[in-house]
Order: structure tokens, then sequence, then C-alpha cells
């Protein structure tokens, strides 16, 4: 296949959706991760809408129809049984009707669903679509709000480094040590089996995993009660940006349909949101950091974490100094944006989100280049992004030095990358 090619990029890109669509939801890859995700699905929706509109609404409505009672959108809807991944539903134990994990992701639906809308050639359609999804999306807004934001900062804590997207970044090292890595029952990785155990989390960070999930879970997973209870609360930048970008989409869509209390709603949490995140800004990374919540303390760690925020809508000079640093990037990277800064504490060119390039982190850091006029970055990263898949496949990830696939093949989101970044 060949990029220079962009149709048989584009047929390619489709057989992958087609390949891993399991009639009213797509699973990320089939083995690795043979259930329906939170993020992957929204942002895989943008792709099969370029096949059939209609069946990339179902992609959302499906994820939002196992909404807990509470709002959240849980990270994981276990559809039906498989035993190629671990933890599976009987580990998560959330006693839900269809079984799922019981924590979330990033909140790309506001942004998903306003994308799919404005780009929608059947408006009526999508106008009814629309209109039944926004009471949902706007439920799990205020859920992040109202449980992970206890004492009304504007910004949102994630209790599990899988809530992030981000599985094993750097970002979390310093946190995840305070949590303990003993007292949970003796498990068996399934992510090894399918791919190479050099590009996945180390054992001792999947212990910790699993003993944040046995911690929630004696807690009979009530959010009113986890964020206390958690010694893992970290503020991430790209985790909040997100959240900000899906409130503001979300407010302008609700805004067009005639739905003024949702849209007065999310626009209030924006506005809150924004100088919050203003304060994790830091002059000497040219990048937001996290914060650690336990410790009050910033996470100095040189991640992708810090650029996402593009994604949302920051001060132009913010944008105008990430553009640069991705620029930087290519003088001493072939691909970019690497999960992680080469030459920095924590780099590893091939583990997953401490150094590989994925393409759906390239796709919101471009489009919010792109929202700020920084065309001339916007169209380097897509054209790293086109690089890579002509070079290494439909890969889950790439190393930024060789371009090297990574983790799993023929992956979905990836696929959904690809068409956006044809378009
Ligand atoms: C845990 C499905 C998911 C992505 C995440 C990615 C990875 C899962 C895992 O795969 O995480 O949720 O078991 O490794 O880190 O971003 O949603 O593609």
């Amino acid at each position: 296949m060949n990029a220079a090619n962009p149709s048989q990029a584009l047929e390619h890109a489709f057989a992958v959706l087609r390949e891993n669509d399991r009639g009213t939801y797509t699973v990320p890859t089939k083995g690795l991760y043979p259930f329906q995700w939170n993020w992957d699905s929204c942002l895989t929706a943008l792709g099969l809408a370029e096949l059939d509109e209609d069946r990339a609404w179902t992609e959302i409505e499906t994820l939002f129809a196992h909404q807990w009672p509470d709002g959240m959108i849980p990270h994981i809807v276990f559809h039906v049984p498989s035993d190629t991944y671990f933890p599976g539903p009987n580990v998560w134990g959330t006693n839900r009707p269809t079984p799922t994990s019981g924590i979330t992701q990033p909140a790309v639906a506001g942004f998903a669903a306003k994308r799919l809308f404005d780009r929608a050639k059947d408006k009526a359609m999508a106008a009814a679509r629309c209109r039944a999804l926004l009471p949902k999306i706007d439920a799990w807004h205020r859920w992040f709000y109202e449980n992970r934001d206890p004492h009304g900062e504007g910004l949102v804590a994630i209790l599990h480094p899988w809530e992030a997207g981000r599985d094993n970044s750097v970002d979390w090292d310093e946190a995840l040590a305070q949590v303990p890595t003993t007292g949970f029952a003796p498990y068996t990785r399934r992510d090894t089996d399918h791919a190479n155990p050099a590009h996945r989390p180390t054992k001792a960070q999947y212990d910790a995993y699993m003993w944040l999930v046995e911690h929630f879970r004696a807690l009979g997973w009530d959010n009113s009660r986890l964020h206390d209870a958690s010694p893992f609360q970290v503020i991430d930048p790209a985790f909040n940006a997100i959240l900000i970008r899906a409130c503001t989409d979300l407010a302008a869509l609700a805004d067009e349909l005639g739905e003024a209390e949702i849209a007065a709603r999310n626009s209030a949490w924006a506005q809150r949101a924004l100088p919050a995140l203003d304060t994790l800004w830091s002059a000497e990374s040219g990048r937001y950091l996290a914060r650690n919540r336990v410790t009050d303390k910033l996470i100095d760690s040189q991640s992708i974490g810090g650029l996402l925020p593009v994604f949302a809508p920051i001060p132009a000079a913010r944008c105008h100094a990430i553009a640069e640093h991705v620029q930087g990037l290519l003088k001493v990277l072939n691909y970019i944006v690497p999960s992680h800064d080469i030459g920095t504490a924590g780099f590893e060119p091939q583990r997953y989100w401490r150094g590989p390039v994925w393409l759906v982190t390239n796709y919101m850091i471009a489009d919010g280049l792109r929202n700020a006029s920084e065309l001339a970055v916007a169209d380097r990263i897509a054209r790293s992004s086109l690089e890579l898949i002509t070079k290494s496949g439909f890969a889950e990830y790439y190393d930024p030095k060789t371009g090297e696939p990574l983790g799993g093949g023929r992956f979905t989101w990836t696929a959904a990358m690809v068409i956006e970044f044809l378009r």
C-alpha cells in the first residue's frame, strides 16, 4: 500500500474497519481487544461515517446504551464473552446488566457527535440521533465534574492510568509508586500473548493496575466514594482538555438544536475549566504538566499529555509554543508526534505510551493546531501519520525513530484516523 496512492490507503482502511465491525460496535483489533472500548469507538465513528452514516451513529449509541445510572460511560463494554483479554468481566465485578468495566476513558464523545453532525449528509437523521444523545453526553460531563472534581477547582482527576487511555505514560510513574503492589488475587495477563511484552506495560505496572481495580471493586464501584479513597488521583492536562473540548462542542451542538440548558451548562463547565487548565502550563517545558492531587505537586514529565491540550480552545500563544515544539521534534526523530520526548527521562521508543507514535493523538493535536491556524505543523503531522501506515501498515503504534509497527495489528482507530487524514 502506498500513501502516494490515497485511494489504495483508503480502501485498506475501510477493509480494517469492516473486519473489526461486530454489527453495532467495533472491536479495536481482534484477539488483543475483543470488546468495545469507549474512546476507540467514538473516534472510529468518524471513519465509519465515510462508509455509512447510520452505522457511525450506532457505534456511539451502542456505547451510550451502557451508561451507568450515575452518568458514567465505562471504558469497556463486554458485549460477548471472550477469554483473550485480561481483566475480563468477572474481575471487574460491576454487576451491570451487560458487563462493563468500572472506570471511564477520555470524553471524546461530545467532540465526535459534533463532527458527525457538522459533516452529515443526512441532516434530519443526524439531528434526531443527536437529540437523543445530547442528554446522555451531558450527564456524562456532569458525572465528571461531580465525581472527579469534588472541590470544584474546574479540573477532574483520573483514578486509574487506564482512564487516561495512555496507560503506561511516564506521567503516572510517581503517583503509581504510591499504589500497593501486593494483596490482590494472582492473575495471568493475556495481552502479552498477542503483543511483544517489550512493547507493553511492565509487571509492576500491571500489579498496581490490578490493586486499584480490586480496591474500587471492594468499594462497590460507588463513584461517590472512589475519588477520595484512591491513592492514585492525577490531573492529566490531556484528559481535562479533551473534556473541555467536548463541553465546548456539545454546547455548540445543543445550541444549534435548541437545547438551551444543555448548551449553557456545558459552556459554563468549559469556561470554568480553561483558566484552571492554564495553571498547569510550564514555561520551562513549553507544555502543560500533570498534577498529582494527592501530593498537590506538578509532575515533571515531558510527555504528549502536555501537548494534547492544543485540542481545547487554549490561548493562541500556548498553541504556537506547542506547534514550535512539535516542529522541533523533527530535528531528532523521523516520525512525529512521539508519546514521550526523546532524550528526556523515561523515553522508550517501543514501549506503548512511553515513546511510540499513535495516530489518534496525532489526529487530536493536528486538529487543535489547525483550529489555531498552525497549518504547516498540522499538515506535517498528517504527513508523518500517512508515511507510517505506508511503511508499516495499520498498527496500534509505531517507533518514532524507525517507523516500525508495534503492538496489535489491523487496528480500528488507526484506520479511522487514516480516513480522517485523507479527507
Ligand atoms: C486498557 C483499546 C485500548 C485503548 C487505550 C490503550 C489500550 C487497554 C489495554 O487499548 O488500553 O484500556 O488493555 O492495554 O492504551 O488507549 O483505548 O484500543
